[in-house]
């Protein structure tokens, strides 16, 4: 299978959402005034943000657009340009040895899983991954790390549930520079007690990273959930105030999601997006590539 075919599957119900509903609007109605305005309400349902479906409105507007073609032009071409610069490019990853990934997000959005699957892809061409499981305050997380490194094959530095989370981290990364791995990808808790603790606790993962190696971690990533719509900006905003964040990953777009809260993200916030989760398995990780995914969205 294709990945363009990979990701309209993935898609489907994104798809679903925003191209079936565009179409459902615009069928067989000839395009005016208050046709563009339900086409922006759309929009904003569709977790586009306020912005962007403004901004969308108005080149409808300018182009006095009168077919559905040349509206679903428009927006392919505008999804383009503004997620075409912020595909992250995965050959600089791994300019360090090891390069130190950091993985964070709030609870549940598909941390643990989207580290198995990313390993699996980094591990290939015999690059040797090792996880280090900081999450330690989840009871079965480190188990459910564990299952992952066994299923991709990658190595697993560990401790008791409850231990210093931060200390695993430094561990970790120990083990990975005496060892000379390639990567190390660590699997932070999405929820403590409250929020501060979790700040707090990030914090102190990269502060003790940095005692070994003071340009880690190299990159942060940030899983955000599409489901979850505009909460993720602001989960955005928490986590950059405490480490810049490299790179973003949006999962289960395979779900009810509408893709558009992407667009909101990327517009406001400009981070480098690393790949897109589309399902639970192993495979169903796929590298960003803005072009696939504004036909994946817009297909009709
Ligand atoms: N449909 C779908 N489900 C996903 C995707 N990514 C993760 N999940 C599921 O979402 C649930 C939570 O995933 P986890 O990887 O445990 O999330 P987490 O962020 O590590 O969660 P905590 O450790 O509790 O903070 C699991 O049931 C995953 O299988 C995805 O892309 N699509
Ligand atoms: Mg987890």
């Amino acid at each position: 299978m294709n990945i363009l075919n990979k990701f309209k599957i993935g898609l489907g119900k994104s798809s679903k959402n925003l191209s079936i509903g565009l179409n459902n609007l615009i069928f067989k109605k000839k395009i005016n005034d208050k046709t563009l305005e339900q086409l922006e309400d759309f929009l904003i349902e569709s977790d586009v943000g306020v912005e962007v479906a403004a901004e969308l409105r108005e080149k409808f507007s300018n182009t006095k657009v009168e077919s559905k073609s040349e509206i679903f032009k428009i927006l392919t071409d505008y999804i383009i340009e503004i997620l075409k610069p912020l595909e992250k490019n995965l050959n600089n990853l791994n300019k360090h040895k090891p390069s130190v990934i950091l993985v964070a997000g709030v609870n549940g959005v598909g941390k643990t899983t989207t580290i198995g699957k990313l390993g699996k892809i980094l591990g290939k061409g015999n690059q040797k991954v090792v996880f280090g499981a900081a999450d330690t305050f989840r009871a079965g997380a480190v188990s459910q790390l564990e299952v992952w490194a066994k299923k991709i094959n990658a190595q697993i530095i560990k401790s008791d549930e409850g231990a210093d989370p931060a200390s695993v981290a430094y561990k970790a990364l120990e083990y990975a520079r005496k060892k000379k791995l390639d990567y190390l990808m660590i699997d932070t808790a999405g929820r403590l007690q409250n929020k501060k603790n979790l700040m707090d606790e990030f914090k102190k993962i990269i502060n003790v990273l940095r005692k070994i190696d003071v340009n880690a971690p190299h990159e942060t990533f940030l899983i955000l959930d599409a489901t979850t719509g505009q909460s993720a900006i602001n989960q955005v905003e928490e986590f950059k105030k405490i480490s810049p964040i490299t790179g973003i990953i949006m999962t289960k777009l395979d779900g009810a999601a509408k893709g558009g809260i992407l667009l909101a993200v990327s517009k406001k916030f400009k981070i480098p997006i690393v790949a897109l989760g589309m399902g639970e398995k192993e495979d169903d990780l796929q590298i960003f590539s803005a072009r696939h995914f504004a036909n994946a969205i817009m297909t009709n």
